[in-house]
């Protein structure tokens, strides 16, 4: 195992070429794949050079390659983190037994089912994404969407790898299925539920870069925990990535309200909405869609899978090893109020049937930083009039012990009739969305000009400037 990328057909740090079989598999999946990405990647851009950072080594350094790359050329690859000689299951029933190279065949479907999922939210996103190029705030933040793509569609190479290499007939057919479903699409959706929402706008995609790859790195936090040593270490360098893509979301939002501020101090009296910029209400319902969206994405808080995955040694918590020192998690139980009958009832769930809860729990804290980030924000600008606020886990949920009862974001108990008369006041409205449609007609694709609703970064990418011309148009 070396750090270093091979310079294959595939880029890889597996040694691919030591196994032909698995080698020519994959070189047989790669045209299908790069099929699907001109028919659901970037739509217009496939064929301009875009400043693009490409990993050439799984090191801390490996990152240093940045330069142009037409989409399709990008050298999507199979990386893993090297290997910890001696590594032990770290949780569950297996704990201390030496961590799986090949798949436990009593867990095989479980583990296929995780892995299956976790593969279909990569192309997934890349598909909700795919005409946000046409209406790009700045060419800054056309290339950080492409980035953001290349490297989800990176993201399914991880997985399918996994797929291919350890499942057998029934993974490579898995593999082709990832190419098959399509968000939003009736007949064949993505699995998850976010990953079928429409995102038409920029903000929608500030806030999904936010919140829903932030769900991404937990899960990938307690994959990263497996006992599948080949699905931990995937996961562990798949987190590099995702580190970027969440400051796109973070910092996108940072800058829209500051353009906000900017325009409510210039024009005390106007609504921005008369300037072109996005009031801070409408910003709110943006995240309060995408949290809650993302909150889902955690499964139900009482759930049996979870459970099972668990106990079996496939999904951990988030920094099992860092952050617990009872890995059994067989004692103890977390408190959380469920709806029955009209009130809510505290009800104590047993760790291990919990764990879905624990990790959104994580999540939510982690939100919660986030949101008194862009809150400094305000703070800097003197606005003492509004705050941004995480909504409650109770909020606008599918998913669980909530779904089916109407929640304020506060989390307080609404009925039926007052949760339809304020819906509009939650959650982006089809008024929201039709006015940012109207503010974000075409991308803006002047080097270092930025569109009406959101300000400058303070630097630009690898020390460019913040006028470069980070897509050749
Ligand atoms: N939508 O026991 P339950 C990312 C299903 S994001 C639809 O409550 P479980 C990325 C569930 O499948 C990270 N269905 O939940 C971000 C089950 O179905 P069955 C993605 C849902 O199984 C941005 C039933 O409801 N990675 O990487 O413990 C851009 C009851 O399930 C949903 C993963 O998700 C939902 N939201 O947990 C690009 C990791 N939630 O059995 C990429 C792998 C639940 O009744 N996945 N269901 O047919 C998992 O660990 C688990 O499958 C889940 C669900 C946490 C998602
Ligand atoms: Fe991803
Ligand atoms: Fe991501």
């Amino acid at each position: 195992m070396t750090a270093i990328v091979s310079n294959e057909k595939i880029p890889n740090n597996v040694n691919l070429s030591s196994d032909k079989r698995l080698q020519r598999a994959l070189e047989q999946w790669l045209p299908n794949y790069l099929g699907w990405w001109k028919e659901m990647g970037p739509e217009g851009f496939q064929a301009n050079d875009v400043y693009l950072r490409t990993a050439i080594s799984v090191a801390a350094d490996g990152w240093a390659n940045f330069d142009y790359v037409k989409m399709p050329d990008y050298r999507w690859g199979i990386f893993l983190e090297p290997a910890q000689e001696g590594r032990k299951v770290g949780f569950g029933d297996h704990a201390d037994e030496l961590a799986w190279q090949q798949v436990p065949g009593e867990y095989r479907s479980m583990l296929q089912r995780l892995i299956v999922t976790q593969g279909d939210t990569e192309p997934a996103s890349v598909e909700q994404q795919r005409l946000l190029g046409q209406t790009a705030p700045s060419l800054y933040d056309m290339r950080n969407l492409f980035q953001v793509n290349v490297e989800e569609g990176r993201h399914l190479w991880a997985m399918v790898y996994l797929l291919h290499s350890y499942f057998g007939s029934g993974g490579r057919e898995e593999a082709e299925s990832l190419l098959e479903r399509r968000s939003g699409n009736p007949d064949k959706p993505r699995i998850l539920g976010a990953f079928n929402a429409p995102m038409t706008d920029w903000l929608q995609f500030f806030m999904f870069t936010t919140f829903t790859d932030r769900d991404g790195k937990f899960q990938l936090l307690s994959l990263a925990e497996s006992g599948f040593d080949p699905l931990a270490r995937t996961c562990r360098f798949m987190l590099t990535e995702e580190a970027h893509h969440m400051f796109v979301g973070e910092s996108g939002v940072a800058r829209i309200i500051q353009r906000t501020c900017e325009l409510m101090k210039q024009h005390p009296s106007e609504d921005v909405t008369k300037l072109g910029g996005i009031p801070l209400d409408m910003i709110q319902r943006s995240l309060n869609m995408w949290c809650s969206l993302s909150f889902d994405l955690f499964g139900g808080e009482i759930s049996s899978n979870a459970a099972s995955y668990f106990a079996s040694g496939l999904k951990g918590r988030a920094y099992e090893q860092k952050k617990y020192t009872d890995h059994l998690a067989l004692e103890g139980n977390v408190e959380i109020d469920v709806p029955k009958d009209g009130r809510m009832v505290r009800e104590q769930i047993p760790l291990r049937v919990a764990m879905n809860e624990i990790l959104r729990s994580d999540y939510r804290d982690d939100n919660e930083r986030v949101v008194r980030r862009w809150n400094e924000v305000l703070e800097e600008n003197e606005i003492t009039t509004f705050r941004f606020k995480v909504p409650s886990t109770r909020f606008h949920r599918s998913v669980g012990v909530y779904a089916g009862h109407p929640f304020a974001p506060d989390g307080q108990p609404l009925s039926a009739a007052e949760w339809e008369a304020r819906k509009a006041e939650f959650l982006i409205s089809d008024a929201d969305l039709a006015y940012l449609r109207s503010i974000m007609t075409a991308s803006v694709t002047e080097a270092g000009k930025f569109a009406s609703y959101i300000a400058p970064p303070r630097v630009g990418i690898k020390g460019r400037p913040v006028d470069f011309e980070y897509v050749r148009l």
